[in-house]
């Protein structure tokens, strides 16, 4: 099975950290509780296949010292005493979200060393992130990442969480996806970027967005945007199964402000990354999506959605009814679970590529019918109607008999291209706010310009493919 590395910068990079790793932790039976882990269960629900659990585990966990890569399950009796560590990077310029782990019943799943904290932050300035800290944190970067690396034997890919929208996991993040670039170019890097709501949060936002993006379109193998305003609309949606009145909403959003929506994105890694970890009947491996989505190298901005939406609590449904499984593939396809706030099945846009991963038992005959039911939904370019990527993946995800992840490289995603300019433009006419980047050192207004023009070309390159039209090739000529 192959590995990953996670590089969580930032605070909401970090904090989907938080999330994630218990999730991961669960999927392989292993409970976190407020005095630790529980491996007991995870005993009880592999003891069956544990040579699959232990190749399973090594891809995102490791056993210091060990000269083995997979772990022999029966000899360890919890997870401190296995001495497990995550394979994981912690990056933040500020240091309480971090700090945070070193309490909680994860404190002994990073490698201390694996940690790197400053403070007070980047100050919602992507140029302090990118240039002052991405300069002074250069060395110690490279290097704990070169640590990292070699605790692997079968290294897939890096798996880079961060928003987009302030200073440190927009800056650093992205300077830290460049740095993977340039040292370990043939290994793939896959970036969760969160988006900010379009009510927003920072000032400065529409600044740190553009100049983060131009370095995502440089630098990265996929990104998977989500947006902060899609998963609030989906945990208002989802939160205990019924649509809440505005007051609740709110009231909800402010006991809660990120949980259950970092868990969406975080329910979206899991299943992104199953079939690296897992076995299946036709399993999909990261870097096979990366083939099938991506055509061109600069569009590589995956959509994606997910069914079911599983809030924080997962919950048990025991059916075999045959009508659940379709349903999940037209949950998946409706605009309630989306991760971004596009539109790929409207009449205008067109699929380049597209990908289902169905985690469970299914028949192939169901699976089939739901995938001529997308193509029949779907409009495609010319080329890719046909190329369908199916995953399946057989362990289900925790609390769920099945799931399905829908993702697309869809010339919809242009929408976001044009959005993140027209942010940009309607602050930089003023020129607000942009001393605070000019007096960044190396920082200059060409980066303005520059990451404009560059997002500009790839919000062409998608209108042109909208209007290409089939070419008809009446009869060929031999002569
Ligand atoms: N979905 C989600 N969004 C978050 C979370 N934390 C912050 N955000 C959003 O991320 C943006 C701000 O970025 P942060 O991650 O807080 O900033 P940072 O990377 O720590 O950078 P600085 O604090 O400026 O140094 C805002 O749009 C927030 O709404 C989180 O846990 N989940
Ligand atoms: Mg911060």
């Amino acid at each position: 099975m192959s590995q990953f590395i996670t590089v969580q910068v930032g605070q909401c990079g970090n904090q989907i950290g938080s999330a994630f790793w218990p999730l991961t932790l669960h999927e392989y039976g292993v409970q976190t509780t407020s005095g630790g882990v529980n491996l007991l269960k995870m005993y009880k629900n592999y003891s069956k296949n544990s040579k699959e659990l232990s190749d399973a585990f090594s891809s995102f966990f490791y056993v210091p010292d060990s000269q083995q890569h997979s772990f022999a399950f029966k000899n360890v009796s919890d997870l401190e005493q296995a001495k497990v560590k995550a394979r994981a990077v912690l990056v933040d310029m500020e240091d309480s979200v971090v700090s945070r782990f070193s309490q909680g019943p994860l404190s002994n799943l990073f490698d201390r060393t694996c940690t790197i904290t400053n403070y007070p932050g980047s100050g919602n300035n992507w140029a302090v992130g990118y240039y002052t800290h991405g300069l002074e944190y250069y060395n110690r970067l490279e290097e704990t990442i070169r640590l990292m690396v070699e605790k692997c034997d079968c290294l897939h890919g890096f798996l880079l969480m961060h928003s987009v929208g302030g200073g440190t996991g927009s800056g650093l993040g992205t300077a830290t996806l460049k740095l993977l670039d340039d040292a370990y170019p043939h290994v793939d890097r896959f970036v969760s970027s969160v988006y900010p709501a379009s009510t927003q949060d920072v000032i400065t936002a529409p600044y740190n967005v553009l100049l983060a993006t131009r370095e995502l379109i440089e630098h990265a193998t996929c990104v998977f945007p989500s947006e902060n305003r899609a998963l609030q609309d989906m945990c208002n949606m989802y939160r205990n199964g019924k649509r809440e009145n505005a007051d609740q909403a709110k009231y909800n959003a402010s006991c809660l402000p990120f949980q259950d929506m970092n868990s969406i994105i975080v329910n979206m890694l899991m299943h992104l990354t199953s079939g690296s970890r897992f076995s299946g009947s036709l399993n999909t491996d990261m870097n096979e999506l990366a083939t099938n989505l991506v055509a061109y190298p600069n569009l590589h901005y995956i959509f994606s959605s997910i069914s079911p939406v599983a809030l924080t609590a997962p919950y048990i449904i025991t059916t075999n009814n045959k009508k659940y499984y379709d349903e999940l593939f037209t949950n998946a396809w409706s605009r309630n679970n989306q991760l971004i706030k596009v539109d790929p099945l409207q009449s205008r846009s067109l699929i380049i590529g597209a990908a289902h991963i169905y985690r469970g038992d299914a028949s192939l005959t169901d699976i089939r019918r739901n995938i001529e039911r997308f193509q029949s939904k779907a409009k495609f370019t010319a080329w890719s109607k046909e190329a369908m990527k199916v995953g399946l993946c057989s362990v289900p995800p925790v609390g769920h008999p099945a799931s399905l992840l829908c993702l697309m490289n869809s010339t919809a995603i242009s929408y976001l291209f044009k959005d993140i300019i027209h942010q940009f433009d309607k602050l930089y006419k003023k020129k607000a706010h942009i001393h605070h980047y000019l007096q960044v050192d190396q920082f200059e207004n060409e980066d303005f310009i520059g990451s404009r023009e560059k997002i500009l070309s790839v919000f062409d390159q998608y209108i042109r493919i909208e209007r290409q039209t089939p070419i008809n090739i009446s009869r060929l000529e031999l002569n």
